[in-house]
């Protein structure tokens, strides 16, 4: 068109890029289900949520007498930067009322945690990258292998399959809902 000249990236060249996060999300305290499905509502305020596992019911790792988690993992799109992304994840739970104790390791009502962002690797004080514990740990690279088989971690090349072979241990179950508390008796 006469006078007018297209450019084609006009205006787009300082746009941040999109770039490819997963997250973990787990619960053991309250309404399990409610909490990562708010979690997740929250999220999407700015990241492109794309895979979502399933629920998974995990016996609890590194920790004593807790009550068992719920987690899932999710892939995702964003357009924040790291530690952008990093603010926003302890904003959402914050929000969702995670009250971080002394002990990091008490029971939460919602945990949310940067596995992988691109292929970054991070060995700062307060972001690691990959997530260091996600290669041991079944209640992760289960609901990731569901989600995102073909992923490999960026430092060691591996698969979530690959990842899970030879790792035993720690209970990881589909989630089907809580037993139901009130209604007919079963018919036997
Ligand atoms: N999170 C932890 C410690 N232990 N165990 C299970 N099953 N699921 C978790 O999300 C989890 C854990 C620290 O964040
Ligand atoms: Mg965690
Ligand atoms: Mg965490």
């Amino acid at each position: 068109m006469a006078g007018a000249e297209q450019v084609p990236d006009e205006g787009k060249q300082d746009e941040p890029r999109v770039n490819t996060i997963l997250l973990g999300l787990g619960s053991n305290q309250g309404d399990r289900v409610r909490y990562l499905e708010r979690a997740l509502e929250d999220l999407k305020r700015l990241i492109n949520i794309e895979r979502v596992s399933s629920i998974y019911e995990t016996q609890p790792v590194g920790v004593r007498d807790q009550p068992w988690f719920l987690n899932l993992v999710c892939m995702g799109h964003t357009r924040l930067q790291v530690y952008d992304l990093l603010e926003f994840v302890h904003e959402v739970e914050n929000s969702l009322g995670r009250v971080r104790s002394e002990d990091r390791f008490s029971p939460r009502t919602i945990d949310i945690d940067i596995l992988a962002y691109e292929d970054k690797v991070i060995d700062a004080h307060d972001l690691k990258l990959p997530h260091p514990r996600m290669t041991e740990r079944r209640f992760v690279l289960e609901p990731l292998a569901e989600i995102a088989p073909e992923w490999r971690h960026p430092v060691s090349g591996q698969t979530p399959g690959a990842m899970l072979e030879g790792l035993d241990g720690d209970v990881v179950r589909p989630y089907s809902g809580p037993p139901p508390t009130s209604g007919p008796a079963p018919i036997l």
